[in-house]
């Protein structure tokens, strides 16, 4: 057969040019001259023109039996599946799981039975609300779902970015969703909550209230996939070989510390790079510096479950760390890109319901509807029951069943048996020992629609959540829910906001009115029980208290001219190499700029084109004539007035004072911005830098 080649560069090939030579297996391939391969249709036919369709005479019409023609339009036509109804935007990497030690004494999952164990994974990181195409920092949860191609089939690890989700029950989802994405009368906005359907709906939901507050803190701003923490949100079951039970939760912990970015941040990425993410986790995985996650487990039993108020079975609600400090069990190492992306990360099906012997579910009921609905989506998106034939949901273990056909069907069975038991000695038989056995849980009580009383307190982890962050983070949540009320024109509904608001945190409501215009603040919502005061902060989870306190893994954008300081820019340079990080360098031009020694110094980027939003930290190494220059160049003083906005860490030379000072920078203003004298200093800056920023500047500063 002739392997389909049409992705190979060369000239165009006609049927004139064709040899036929034979390939290793006896198979005839086509070669045209120069031994580029020929352009076939998917049928193999080799195609002798594919820049005209047939036609009667010079100007048409085209004719009806250009066989080759119709299969690549129809083809073409085809080409899109349905993008996954919440999460689409998505991006994936391979890697593998290190377990560390052996966890026989909680599961019987293989995976967990062998220090050293390296087990196939599959990531997929996404956003929840925009669509495919949409942009990287909307405002938004992140989806972290990891497969695990484990020795008993795939393990799904189907988490967020946060601990806690918006609904207790899994018959609220179509509800939540529809009111984030865009109305359905206009279509807009696009992976956007500050609109009113959204808090139409928040508004009358108080059990979203803990969940808000992560989604208006900078958590659901992240500054990259490397950066951020995954969850398995539900309380899930670890179940022994003696068929006992340990709840469990699930954390990944990003080896490169948290970072988040601030909204006016977010906003410009946008703009100035879609796609940011994704490159980040490109570019760190193409360069070798792979990205790295701890898995680690909260483990627990019923005993300790009946020590809360709230039920462990509401996933709005968390385990502080610091009352059950999770524990290393293994790591995510992300360290290949997929070779095609609709192969792999577009159809890539996760499942919660997917879980290895010694995993089990807990009652949670959010969880239980997730088991249900995922396999719908499968079915909605990759159009065939066997979306498993697929070689990225194939499980890299042995297997072996009865199913058969249906479309597509790739992996056919031969022989006579196609059902069990049968006594022609052939196919698999079922394992009481080694197969899946449920967790031998109790349950009784009347069938109803009800929420247990358990669940009704909506407030006190909210408010324990806020307490829990920094003055600058506090901040930044006061900001982001004045911006999202902002963009509602329903007055009603902002003021029901506040009212809930004011129930996780006095001065929070109080500064969000106040911030709004509200002038009469409204009574706080009524609540079924009390809110709990006395929950002590969680520093866990606070960004900013647990950052990575190294540069590691982050990057300096140094905007250069003509002139500038090469040896300065390589002490730089290797003094962020040093500590994992790196650096791009932005000139006027992007060809590059001629140092001042007269070598030449190449440039990443031109200056319109890499905005300071798009670095952790910024550097400006300028020759006298190119910072007169650069200070009346727009983008020039953008770049520096940003970088000093968002509070990032500034190095610059003596020559960059005048491009300073015109975009409202002072020198001396604060501890983050730094002289570089040449070759002095370097050191300094980079220590500076592991603070990833300057907060203390953020309250001179009014965005
Ligand atoms: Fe999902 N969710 N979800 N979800 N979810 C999907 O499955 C659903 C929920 C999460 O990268 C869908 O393949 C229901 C919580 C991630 O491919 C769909 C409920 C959490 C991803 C679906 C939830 C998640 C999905 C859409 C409420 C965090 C992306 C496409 C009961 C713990 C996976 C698809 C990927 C995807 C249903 C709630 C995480 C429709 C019904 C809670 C990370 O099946």
């Amino acid at each position: 057969m002739t392997k389909s080649s049409n992705r190979s560069s060369g000239k165009p090939a006609t049927i004139h040019d064709q040899k036929l030579q034979r390939g290793e297996g006896g198979e005839l391939h086509q070669f045209a001259e120069g031994g580029t391969p020929i352009l076939t249709t998917a049928q193999g036919g080799p195609v002798s023109d594919d820049q005209n369709s047939l036609k009667f005479g010079a100007r048409g019409p085209t004719v009806l039996e250009d066989f080759h023609f119709r299969e690549k339009i129809f083809h073409f036509d085809h080409e899109r599946i349905p993008e996954r109804v919440v999460h689409a935007r998505g991006y994936g990497a391979h890697g593998y799981f290190e377990t560390y030690k052996s966890l026989a004494k909680y599961t019987r999952a293989d995976i967990f039975q062998r220090a050293g164990e390296k087990t196939p994974a599959f990531v997929r990181f996404s956003t929840v609300a925009g669509s495919k195409g949409s942009v990287d920092l909307a405002r938004d949860v992140r989806g972290f779902a990891v497969k695990l191609y484990t020795q008993e089939g795939n393990w799904d690890i189907v988490g967020n970015n946060i601990p806690v989700f918006f609904i207790q029950d899994a018959i609220k989802f179509p509800d939540i969703i529809h009111s984030v994405k865009p109305e359905p009368d206009r279509g807009f906005p696009q992976a956007q909550s500050a609109h009113d359907n959204f808090w139409d709906f928040i508004s009358l939901t108080p059990e979203s209230m803990h969940m808000i507050m992560w989604v208006m803190s900078d958590r659901a701003l992240p500054r990259s996939f490397r950066f951020m923490e995954g969850f398995g949100v539900h309380t899930f079951r670890m179940v022994n070989a003696k068929e006992e039970s340990t709840f469990v939760k699930f954390h990944w912990k990003p080896k490169l510390g948290l970072q988040s970015v601030i909204w006016d941040e977010a906003v410009k990425i946008n703009g100035a790079d879609p796609d940011f993410h994704r490159r980040d986790l490109w570019d760190a995985i193409q360069s070798g510096n792979f990205p790295e996650w701890e898995l680690q487990l909260q483990l627990f039993d019923q005993d300790f479950a009946d020590t809360f108020d709230f039920d462990i079975l509401d996933p709005t609600k968390l385990i502080p760390e610091e009352l059950l400090p999770p524990i290393p069990v293994g790591r995510l190492v992300l360290d290949r890109m997929p070779e095609n992306f609709f192969a792999e990360t577009e159809q890539v099906a996760f499942m919660t319901q997917n879980v290895p012997p010694g995993i089990d579910f807990s009652n949670d009921p959010l969880l239980q509807g997730r088991n249900f609905s995922y396999l719908d989506t499968q079915l909605k998106r990759l159009g065939s029951t066997n979306f498993t034939h697929l070689p990225i949901n194939a499980p890299k273990c042995p297997f072996h069943h009865f199913q058969q056909d249906g479309h597509m069907a790739m992996r056919n069975p031969v022989g006579r048996a196609n059902y069990q038991p049968n006594s022609w000695g052939e196919g698999p038989r079922e394992s009481p020992q080694k197969g899946f056995r449920s967790f031998a849980d109790v349950e009784q009580g009347p069938k109803q629609r009800i929420r247990a009383e358990s669940f009704a307190d909506h407030y006190s982890q909210a408010r324990q959540f806020f307490k829990s962050q920094t003055i600058t983070e506090q901040g930044h949540i006061a900001n982001a829910l004045t911006f999202e009320l902002s963009k509602v024109e329903n007055p009603a509904i902002r003021e029901r906001m506040v009212a809930h608001l004011l129930n996780v945190d006095d001065s929070l409501g109080a500064t969000v009115a106040e911030q709004l215009g509200i002038k009469d603040l409204p009574p706080s919502a009524e609540t079924t029980i009390e809110v709990r005061d006395d929950l002590p902060p969680s520093p866990a989870l606070s960004i900013l208290q647990n950052g990575p306190k190294r540069f590691e893994g982050r990057k300096v954008g140094v905007l250069v001219s003509d002139g500038a300081d090469a040896r300065l820019l390589s002490s730089l340079a290797s003094a962020l190499a040093k500590e994992g990080a790196t650096m791009e360098v932005i000139a006027p031009r992007v060809g590059g700029v001629e140092a001042a020694a007269g070598n030449w110094i190449d440039a990443k980027h031109m200056i319109g084109g890499a905005p300071s939003v798009l670095f952790d930290a910024v550097a400006v190494v300028v020759s006298e004539e190119g910072g007169q220059q650069l200070s009346n160049v727009p983008a020039a003083r953008q770049f520096v007035a940003d970088a000093f906005t968002h509070c990032k860490f500034i190095a610059y030379v003596d020559a960059a004072v005048p491009l300073m000072e015109k975009a409202g920078v002072s020198v001396d203003l604060d501890e983050g911005v730094h002289l570089l004298g040449s070759g002095g200093n370097v050191a300094t800056f980079v220590q500076a830098l592991g603070a990833l920023r300057v907060w203390a500047r953020e309250p001179s500063i009014s965005l």
